[in-house]
């Protein structure tokens, strides 16, 4: 480890002894679920980079941006209009949150009973082993599930924390609502960052984070080939490392190694011979270093094509549309877009119901695997529509419940091999 990182955790205010204790962890389970893998995308070289120094590189570019005046702003939803930081001259970063190491350091404060993806997060905080967290000015939190809302309060104490409110409902009164929060975001962004936002520096942004939706939306079409050009761990990756990476950089990383897929879809190279199950997985988000269901899913013969969550299509399905340069209209457009994440946040939430038979299809999948983060009561109580609808469609599903530890693995594993099993092709 470069003793220039050590000293810049330092300076950030890192432990650096518990620290080193996540980063020893996280080597190891990224040789045995990535790099130990055959028939890689050479494109893949990038992310193997990246998270081989994943609290190192990028840290280092947030922080010269910060000597320079400029501010960074994490979130932890795909709620949080990214845009608008971009169009500010800040750096948004997704912040991560799928570590079991973090948890017990928010488990003296936190209920047992709350979802794992709310504990790391407060953990990463408490714990201070994360530099993106200790690089950020600002975290912008949401008020999507009462555990996120309600630990946004706590976080508040130890952090700068602002909350966007997202409504429940997709009615006109709460379309209403939600322009109305992106506009107040915009000016607690203008006032952080001291710059003022322009029709031309938004335009700008939009068509940034559009391009790498687009790359995005290639990847996963390229996905839909037979055999499948890529692992779902990797394609899985490739999302994870866009939420928190240069925006612009990332799009063409993302182009790169779609050429090469390309290539591998004309000659019928896949990663796993035809005829291997395919599968989506569905539900809770899966943000870095949690593999867990995909390393399952794989390591037992199948292969994921689709990802229906907000570490998949839900983070880049929608576009932001162009409209004339006028910046209200801008912020109206932005505004519409998120609201077309169909998170199971929001009651009735047909619309992801549409999207898991959507892809299902497009994707041919064999079966759909629900991924539910125990003690997460929206996307659990939605499961039951889910599996209401797919059997309507006869379309397998599997329900898993589960947290980042790995206590539970074998058990999931049998059930997952039991599905494979019955649902092969
Ligand atoms: S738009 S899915 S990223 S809120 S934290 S809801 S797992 S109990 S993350 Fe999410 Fe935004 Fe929705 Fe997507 Fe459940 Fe846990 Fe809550 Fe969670």
């Amino acid at each position: 480890m470069a003793d220039e990182n050590v000293e810049m955790w330092e300076k950030l205010g890192i432990d650096i002894e518990k620290h080193n204790a996540l980063l020893n962890g996280l080597g190891p389970a990224y040789q045995e679920i990535f790099l130990s893998r055959e028939n890689r995308p050479e494109g893949m070289g990038f992310y193997d980079f990246v998270v081989g120094d994943i609290h190192g590189i990028r840290v280092k570019e947030l922080r010269a941006h910060a000597a320079k005046g400029g501010k960074v702003v994490a979130t932890y939803c795909v709620f949080v209009p990214e845009e608008i930081v971009w169009a500010a001259g800040g750096i948004p970063v997704g912040l991560c949150a799928g570590a079991q190491f973090s948890i017990p350091m928010a488990e003296p404060i936190l209920s047992r009973n709350t979802c794992a993806l709310i504990k790391s997060s407060l953990g990463f905080k408490l714990g201070l082993v994360c530099p993106y967290v200790q690089a950020s000015h600002l975290i912008v939190g949401e008020t999507t599930c009462d555990g996120k809302k309600k630990m946004f309060e706590i976080l508040n104490e130890y952090h700068p924390v602002y909350v966007m409110e997202v409504p429940n409902k997709k009615s006109e009164r709460s379309q209403e609502l939600w322009l109305g929060e992106v506009r107040a975001f915009k000016d607690v962004i203008e006032d952080l960052t001291g710059n003022k936002i322009t029709a031309d520096s938004l335009a700008e942004a939009i068509d940034s984070v559009n391009a790498r939706r687009r790359a995005l939306q290639r990847l996963y079409n390229l996905r839909k080939a037979s055999p499948a050009p890529i692992s779902g761990r990797d394609a899985l990756l490739v999302t994870q490392v866009s939420f928190y990476d240069d925006v612009k950089r990332n799009t063409q990383m993302i182009n790169t190694l779609c050429d090469e897929l390309d290539e591998r879809v004309v000659s019928g190279q896949g990663i796993a011979p035809e005829g291997t199950a395919r599968i989506l997985v569905s539900g809770c988000p899966q943000a870095i270093p949690n593999w867990k269901l995909h390393q399952v899913i794989e390591s037992a013969g199948a292969v994921v094509v689709g990802e229906e969550t907000c570490t998949g299509t839900r983070f880049f399905s929608e576009l932001v549309p162009s409209v004339d340069s006028n910046l209200d209209k801008q912020i109206e457009a932005v505004a519409n877009r998120y609201m077309n994440i169909h998170c199971a946040c929001f009651t009735p939430n047909e619309e992801r119901l549409d999207d898991i038979v959507r892809l299902a299809r497009e994707c041919k999948v064999d079966g759909i695997i629900h991924y539910n983060l125990q003690f997460c009561h929206t996307y659990a109580t939605e499961a039951a529509q889910v599996e209401k609808r797919l059997e309507k469609e006869g379309l397998p599903l599997l329900r898993i419940e589960t947290d980042y530890s790995d206590e539970d693995t074998g058990q999931i594993k049998n059930r997952v091999e039991a599905f494979l099993e019955m649902v092969k092709p």
